[in-house]
C-alpha cells in the first residue's frame, strides 16, 4: 500500500480498500493503524486485549469488503435465499475462524510475531459468543458457516441476547451460575443497523369490522409496541469469498404508547415500559430440552420471528412491490425447532389483515414458505403454550391459529370421516384442563417439509411422534442428518493433525471432507500411525497443561483420555459413566493388581439452573473426583476431571486430545448428537449406544472401529412395555448394588451422608427412566473391550486413523447440500 493510502486510512480506519491486500505487511500495517486510530494506544502500551481488538478490526476490514460485494451480488441477481430462524446461535469465537477462512492465519501469526505478540494469547482474549445452549445452537452456527462457504444466499435470524448462556463456576463441587457479560468490552464483529429497525406489537385486543364489500376485517389494537434493533454479524465462508450475515435483534422501548388500551387502567409509568421492552432480549433461557412455559420466552420467540419476517418482507417489496406472486420463489424460511413457529400465524396475519389477501391464497404462500426441523422427541421439550397466554400476548394470532386448525380439521374429517380420536391427536389445540397450543403440530401443518436430524431420529419422528401426519401428508416428513464444519472442528482446532493430513492428501479436504478417506490406505502404515499418534500425544500434553491450570489436577498424559462433553441431562447418562468409574474404583480397591490401562475420565457439562438432579450429578462427579484423585491406592490408574464452564472454545481444546468419545445416551433419546462427529473426526474412538448419529458413525467406520453397547431402541421399547424394574438389576448384580449403596454413605461427602442419595433414588424408586441399570453390564463389558484394544498400540492407531478417515459424511457442507436439494432448492451465487 502506498504511504498516501495508508495515511488516508489512518483518518478513517474502516475506510474502503481498493482490492484486498492479504500480505503480511498489509496486515501488520492495518493492525498498527487500528491500535493507533481505533484504540488510541500504541505498540508499547497495548495489552493482549488491545491487540485482539486491533487484529479483529484489521480482519473486519476484509470481511466488510467482501460483505458488500456479496450483498451487491445477491441484490443484482435477485436471488432466492434461505432464512434460518433460530432462537440460538452458538458461534464461539470468531477471530481465529475468520483468519482461517481468509487463509490468513499463518500470515497473521507471523505479522504479530514481528510485532512481538503471540497470536495464541491474543485469541484467548476473545469472549465466546455463547448465544445458545448446546447442540441446536451450535448446529445453526455450523450451518451458516457451510452456507457461506458454498456461496448460498442465506441469512441467519436470531436474538441479540445481552447475556448468553451463564458462566459456570464450581464451588465445593457444586455448579454456580454467573452472568455471561460477552459484550462488556465491546464486540469487534457486530455492526449496528439503526436504519433497519423494525417495530412489533404485543398485547391489546382485536376489533372486528366490516369492509366495503361487507366482508369481515380484523384489526389488532396492540397494547404495546417494541422496537427491534438489528445487529449484523458477518459470516465468512471458507476461502473468504462469500460473506453472509447473521442478523440478531435487540429489543428496545419504542417510546410509543397506546393510550386507548391503558387509559382504563390509569397511568403506567414510562420507565417501567422501557425496562419491560428491554427485558425481551436480555437473557438466553438456559434450559436445554425442557420447556419453561414463561410468558417472556413466548414474547422472545414472537419478537425475533416478527422482526425477521418484517425484514424479509421489506427486502422483498423493494424488488417486487406489492406483487406477492413471487414471494415463495424468493423466500424459504427454515424453523430451527418450534421456537420460531409463531412466525406461521404472523405471516398469515400480515397477508390476510395487512395485505388483504384471501385466506386460501395467504395459506398457500405460507405453506410454501416454511420448513421445520425437529430436534428432539423428549416430551418435556415439545413446546406447548397455554391458549390463554397466547390470547393475552398475541390476541390476533390465537384467532388465526384457531382458524388454521378449524380448516385443517375439516381436511382430517375428509380423510378419516368421523374419527374424533384422530382429530384430537392431530389438532393444534390440546383440549386438556388448560387449553394448550401444540407448536409441533402447528409447524407440521404450516410447513411444506419437516425433517429429523439423523436417520433413526427421523424414522422415530415418523413412527412415534407424527405417524398420523405422515399418513396425511406422504413425503412431507424426511431426514437430513446433522453435520459439523470441518473448518472449525478440525482445521482450526487441531493444527497439528490438519498439517499432517494436508501433507498426505493435499489441502482441499476442508472443502471436500470425503477426501479424508484417502487416509484409509495409510491406516496400516507404521510411519503414518506413529505420526498420527504423536500428534494425539502432543494434543494430550497440551490439554494436560490446561487441566492443571484450570483445576490443579495433574494427569498422566500416557493414560487414556476419555471424554464426555455435552449438556448435563439424565438421558445423556453422565451418571452411567460415573457408576462405571465407581465400579472401576471398587475393583481396584479390592484387587490392586486389577488389569487396566490408566485412564483419565474428563467431563464438561452445564446443568440447567433449575434441574436439581442434573446439578446433583455434577456435584457427584466432583466429589468422586476429589476422593479418587487423592487416593494413592488407585490414582495411578484412574483420575477424574470435571472442567468448569464447558463452552465452544473449551471444546476446541478438549476434542483434539480425546482418545475416547463417550456417546452413551439411552437409545431413542439423542436425536443426533454432533459432539460424537467432532470427536471421531479428531481420531477419538466412540463408546456408544445405537442412538442418533452414532448409528451412522458406526456404519461409516465399521463395527471393528467403534465400541457399541446397550439396549437398542426396539429393546428399550420392549423392556419398557414389559414393565422395567430397576430393582431386578440392583439385586441381581452385586457391583451395581455396591456402587449405588456407596452413594448413600458419606464416603464421597465426608460428614454429609445422603448428599448423593437423590442420584441413587432416581435409579431405583425413581424408576430409572433412562435405563441406566439395564445398560450397565453391557457398558462395563464394552469398556473392557476398549481397554483391551488400547493395549495393542498398532491396533488402536489404525482404529483412530480410520475414524478420522471415515468422517467425510458428517461435514455440514453435506447436510446443507441435502437441505438444498430436498427442501430449499437454492442456487449458488458467488461474488464476481
Ligand atoms: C431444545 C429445546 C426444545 C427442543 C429441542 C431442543 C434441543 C435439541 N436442543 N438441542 N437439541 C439437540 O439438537 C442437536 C442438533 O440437531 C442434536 O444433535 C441433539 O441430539 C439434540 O439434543
Amino acid at each position: 500500500k502506498s504511504a498516501s493510502s495508508s495515511q488516508q486510512s489512518a483518518n478513517n480506519p474502516v475506510s474502503t480498500i481498493p482490492e484486498l491486500d492479504l500480505s503480511k505487511k498489509a496486515f501488520k500495517e492495518a493492525v498498527v493503524r487500528h491500535l493507533h486510530s481505533t484504540l488510541g494506544t500504541d505498540e508499547n502500551k497495548a495489552n493482549n486485549h488491545a491487540w485482539f481488538k486491533a487484529a479483529s478490526a484489521a480482519i473486519q476490514e476484509l470481511v466488510l469488503n467482501r460483505l458488500r460485494k456479496t450483498q451487491k451480488s445477491h441484490y443484482l441477481n435477485d436471488t432466492r435465499a434461505v432464512h434460518y430462524f433460530s432462537a440460538e446461535f452458538l458461534m464461539g469465537r470468531l477471530l481465529s475462524n475468520n483468519m482461517h477462512n481468509f487463509g490468513l492465519f499463518e500470515t497473521a501469526q507471523a505479522a504479530l510475531q514481528e510485532l512481538g505478540v503471540d497470536l495464541t494469547d491474543v485469541l484467548e482474549e476473545e469472549p465466546d459468543m455463547a448465544l445458545g445452549n448446546g447442540g441446536l445452537g451450535r448446529l445453526a452456527a455450523c450451518y451458516i458457516d457451510s452456507l457461506a462457504t458454498m456461496d448460498y444466499p442465506a441469512i441467519g435470524y436470531g436474538i441479540h441476547y445481552e447475556y448468553g448462556l451463564f458462566r459456570q463456576e464450581i464451588k465445593n463441587g457444586a455448579q454456580i451460575e454467573r452472568p455471561d457479560n460477552w459484550r462488556d468490552y465491546g464486540n469487534p464483529w457486530e455492526i449496528c443497523r439503526p436504519e433497519s429497525i423494525q417495530e412489533i406489537s404485543l398485547y391489546g385486543y382485536v376489533e372486528t369490522k366490516y369492509g366495503k364489500k361487507g366482508q369481515i376485517q380484523k384489526e389488532w389494537h396492540p397494547g404495546a409496541i417494541v422496537k427491534g434493533l438489528p445487529w449484523d454479524i458477518p459470516v465468512v465462508g471458507y476461502g473468504g469469498k462469500t460473506v453472509n450475515v447473521l442478523r440478531l435483534w435487540e429489543s428496545q422501548a419504542s417510546g410509543y404508547f397506546n393510550w386507548d388500551v391503558f387509559n382504563a387502567g390509569g397511568y403506567v409509568d414510562a420507565e417501567r415500559e422501557n425496562v419491560e421492552a428491554e427485558t425481551i432480549s436480555k437473557v438466553l433461557y438456559p434450559n436445554d430440552e425442557t420447556e419453561a412455559g414463561k410468558e417472556l420466552r413466548l414474547i422472545q420467540q414472537y419478537f425475533f420471528s416478527a422482526c425477521s419476517l418484517k425484514d424479509i418482507i421489506r427486502r422483498y417489496k423493494r424488488a417486487h412491490g406489492d406483487d406477492w406472486s413471487r414471494f415463495t420463489d424468493q423466500v424459504v424460511i427454515q424453523l430451527n425447532d418450534t421456537h420460531p413457529a409463531i412466525a406461521i400465524p404472523e405471516l398469515m396475519r400480515i397477508l390476510v389483515d395487512r395485505a388483504e389477501l384471501d385466506w386460501d391464497s395467504a395459506w398457500e404462500i405460507c405453506q410454501n414458505t416454511f420448513a421445520y426441523t425437529n430436534h428432539t422427541l423428549l416430551p418435556e421439550a415439545l413446546e406447548k403454550w397455554p391458549a390463554r397466554m397466547i390470547e393475552k400476548v398475541l390476541p390476533r394470532h390465537l384467532e388465526i391459529i384457531y382458524e388454521i386448525n378449524h380448516r385443517f380439521l375439516s381436511e382430517v374429517e375428509k380423510k378419516w370421516p368421523g374419527d374424533n380420536l384422530m382429530k384430537a391427536k392431530l389438532s393444534i389445540i390440546e383440549e386438556s384442563n388448560e387449553k394448550m397450543v401444540r407448536m409441533g403440530n402447528l409447524s407440521v401443518i404450516g410447513a411444506f417439509a419437516v425433517n429429523g436430524v439423523a436417520e433413526i431420529h427421523s424414522r422415530l419422528v415418523k413412527q412415534n411422534l407424527f405417524p398420523e401426519f405422515d399418513a396425511l401428508y406422504p413425503g412431507k416428513l424426511t431426514n437430513v442428518t446433522n453435520g459439523i464444519t470441518p473448518r472449525r472442528w478440525l482445521k482450526a482446532c487441531n493444527p497439528l493433525l490438519s498439517d499432517l493430513i494436508s501433507k498426505k492428501i493435499g489441502n482441499d479436504w476442508p472443502l471436500h471432507l470425503s477426501k479424508l478417506d484417502d487416509l484409509s490406505t495409510l491406516a496400516d502404515n507404521k510411519t503414518f500411525q506413529n505420526a498420527f499418534m504423536r500428534v494425539k500425544q502432543k494434543n494430550k500434553d497440551a490439554l494436560a497443561k490446561e487441566i492443571k491450570q484450570l483445576t490443579g489436577i495433574s494427569v498422566d498424559t500416557k493414560a487414556i483420555f476419555d471424554i464426555q462433553i455435552k449438556r448435563l441431562h439424565e438421558y445423556k447418562r453422565q451418571h452411567l459413566n460415573l457408576l462405571h468409574i465407581l465400579a472401576l474404583y471398587r475393583r481396584l480397591l479390592e484387587n490392586p493388581d486389577y488389569e487396566m490401562h490408566p485412564r483419565v475420565f474428563i467431563f464438561g457439562a452445564k446443568a440447567a439452573p433449575g434441574y436439581a438432579l442434573a446439578k446433583t450429578i455434577i456435584y457427584a462427579i466432583n466429589k468422586v473426583a476429589d476422593k479418587i484423585n487423592a487416593d494413592v491406592r488407585v490414582n495411578q490408574k484412574i483420575k477424574v476431571v470435571f472442567l468448569p464452564n464447558y463452552r465452544v472454545s473449551l471444546a476446541e481444546k478438549m476434542i483434539p486430545a480425546a482418545d475416547v468419545s463417550q456417546q452413551i445416551s439411552t437409545a431413542g433419546k439423542e436425536a443426533s448428537g454432533t459432539g460424537n462427529m467432532k470427536l471421531a473426526l479428531n481420531g477419538a474412538l466412540t463408546i456408544g449406544t445405537l442412538d442418533g448419529a452414532n448409528i451412522e458413525i458406526a456404519e461409516e467406520v465399521g463395527d471393528d472401529n467403534i465400541f457399541i453397547f446397550g439396549n437398542t431402541v426396539e429393546q428399550v421399547e420392549a423392556l419398557t412395555a414389559r414393565g422395567y424394574n430397576p430393582y431386578d438389576y440392583y439385586y441381581n448384580n452385586k457391583e451395581i448394588k455396591a456402587v449405588l449403596d456407596w452413594l448413600d454413605s458419606d464416603y464421597f461427602t465426608p460428614g454429609q451422608p445422603g448428599e448423593l442419595s437423590p442420584l441413587k433414588q432416581s435409579m431405583l424408586d425413581g424408576g430409572d427412566p433412562y435405563l441406566v441399570l439395564a445398560d450397565f453390564e453391557s457398558y462395563s463389558e464394552a469398556n473392557i473391550r476398549l481397554d483391551e484394544a488400547y493395549k495393542d498400540k498398532t491396533r488402536w492407531a489404525k482404529m483412530a486413523i480410520l475414524n478420522t478417515a471415515k468422517m467425510g459424511k458428517f461435514t455440514s457442507d453435506r447436510s446443507i447440500e441435502d437441505y438444498v436439494s430436498k427442501i430449499w432448492k437454492l442456487e449458488k451465487c458467488g461474488i464476481e
